[in-house]
């Protein structure tokens, strides 16, 4: 129903793509518009452009912070062409119609993720770029806006099925496009304004992404899935180089992302590994080596582990490879690989191999949010940490300090372990866990018979649970738990209390010659 495009605007910050889109769109005739540096690039390239300073008579200025806010330039997005009231305004101030819009805007997000001071993130917050994307979606039954340039090879195969213009579902297609990415832009300029002044409350806070990567399916293989970047540059499972191997699932993402958040607690504990299967760590544990603590993470649930995913807080080298590739494994990921290393993996070719960008702050604030039916629910994200003079000694006997090692490790686990979270630690690594039971009690037993299972499967004496030490991730409510546990050989337990019957659940303790710690603190996860 429309003329052929006759005119665009193009002005860019990422201009990959950008001379070849203008050379097939001045092939067919359409007038180049553009800013200062797209201009200059376009130029160089022998292409004819008009500077949308000479369109709108002023030049750029306050060091490009206006360049296109100009009525000629959004009146010429904005303008509805079968409306007389608009078009003679059109005529009456000399403004043309702009039919195409190209933007794509300041590198906000990878100026803020470089760790640039507040200056600049504020210099690279664009204004006009969003101006022009909102006015040329807003007129989307007449102008086609392009924000993505990943876009450009649709944009040219759209004119070319339909004799140099767009159809109308292209237009809407690209206009939704446009405001999700205006939407994702300042959702991390406030996200970055939010943790440059320190503002905790969720309540101020608005939370978007942009798409990382199209997912070949969900959950389950009929869900459509997608994976959105939140621009922060966390390292992590976002911001990680995938080295080798089938492309990452939704499933692998979600679980890597569990691994290597618990891992990265680790940052000062020498090598650690963490297996990780259906989003609960089924093996943590520390060593004098990586192979070692990868075997006694292993060791912890060989049978859960297989299939696994695994994140290590520090170089994966040779000997570690060689012991991971002895069994299935779905994903690995370390902040270092050393190349011997990685030549073991490409033997393996499905195997997925991720190096992050180091290890994850731990103590880094951020929001975590969840959906519900009609809304989500947004949080800070569990950032609590207990240190040793954080703990009240409850029992008559105090822990001794090997106990006291592992029952701070047991405890940062148990944090990363869906609720009901039973820990068993032994050594700095764990003996049994249990993950997302409706009772605790249940949690206890199921992670003490793990362990039983596991001291058959490795023909030893007895399970490994006995002198561990259990953290539960909130209190007992009865004794039970506590009783099972000290029945499955447990010395020491860290708990956050608060429950009624404390006291029976520290007279059960006293009872058994336990020592027991209290957190005032809990870590549920759901
Ligand atoms: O500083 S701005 O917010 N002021 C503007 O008027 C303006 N118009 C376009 N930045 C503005 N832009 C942005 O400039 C675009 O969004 C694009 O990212 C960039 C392209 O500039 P150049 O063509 O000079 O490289």
């Amino acid at each position: 129903d429309l003329a052929p495009l006759s005119r665009a605007l193009l002005s860019v910050s990422d201009k990959t793509g950008l001379v070849e889109l203008a050379r097939a769109l001045a092939d067919r005739g359409v007038e180049l518009l553009s800013t200062g540096g797209s201009a200059k690039l376009l130029r160089d390239e022998g292409l004819s452009v008009r500077d949308v300073s000479d369109l709108t008579g002023f030049p750029e200025m306050m060091d490009g912070r206006v360049k296109t806010l100009h009525p000629k330039v959004h009146g010429g997005l904005l303008a509805l062409r079968d409306d007389s009231g608009h078009v003679s305004a059109m005529e009456e101030h000399g403004i043309v119609p702009i039919d195409l819009l190209v933007v794509n805007l300041y590198p906000f997000e990878e100026t803020v993720a470089g760790g640039a001071d507040y200056d600049t993130a504020i210099e690279n917050i664009d204004i006009g770029g969003p101006a022009m994307i909102r006015a040329a979606s807003k007129n989307h039954g007449h102008v086609t806006v392009i924000t993505d340039t990943e876009d450009y090879g649709a944009l040219l195969d759209e004119l070319s099925a339909n004799d140099g213009q767009t159809t109308y579902a292209f237009r809407q297609k690209m206009a939704l496009t446009a405001y999700a990415r205006t939407a994702a832009y300042d959702t991390a300029v406030s996200t970055w304004m939010a943790s440059a002044i320190g503002e905790a409350t969720p309540r101020r806070r608005t939370f978007a992404g942009t798409l990382a990567q199209p997912l070949r399916y969900g959950e389950n293989p009929h869900q459509a899935a997608a994976f959105y970047s939140d621009g922060s540059g966390r390292a992590g499972i976002a911001s990680a180089t995938q080295l080798q191997g089938k492309e990452l699932s939704y499933n692998n993402i979600n679980d890597t992302d569990a691994a290597f958040e618990l891992v990265s607690e680790f940052a000062d504990r020498g090598p650690s590994c963490v297996i990780v299967k259906h989003a609960n760590p089924c093996g943590v544990a520390t060593g004098a080596t990586m192979k070692e603590a990868y075997s006694r993470a292993f060791d912890c649930d060989r049978t859960s582990a297989f299939g696994g995913i695994i994140a290590l807080n520090g170089p994966l080298d040779a000997e570690t490879a060689e012991a991971i590739t002895e069994i299935f494994t779905e994903v690995v990921i370390a902040p270092s690989i050393h190349q011997d290393a990685k030549d073991i993996f490409a033997k393996k070719k499905n195997l997925r191999l991720l190096l992050a960008p180091g290890l994850a702050n731990a103590a880094e604030p951020g929001l975590a949010v969840k959906q519900v039916s009609g809304g989500f629910l947004v949080q800070d994200k569990d950032n609590g940490h207990i240190a040793e003079s954080d703990l009240k000694v409850v029992t008559k006997r105090a822990p001794s300090e090997q106990e006291m090692k592992d029952l701070l490790f047991a405890w940062t686990v148990a944090k990363h372990v869906k609720s009901n979270a039973i820990v068993y630690v032994k050594d700095g690594a764990t003996v049994g866990v249990g993950a997302g039971q409706m009772s605790r009690v249940d949690s206890t037993r199921i992670a003490a018979r793990k362990s039983e299972d596991m001291a058959e499967a490795l023909d030893l004496s007895a399970p490994l649970t006995q002198g561990s030490v259990v953290a539960s991730d909130a209190f007992f409510p009865f004794a039970d738990g506590l009783i099972t546990a000290a029945e499955a050989g447990a010395t020491a337990i860290i708990q956050p209390g608060g429950s009624m019957r404390d006291d029976e659940v520290i007279a059960a303790a006293d009872e058994r010659g336990l020592a027991m710690v209290l957190t005032g603190m809990r870590h549920f996860r759901h």
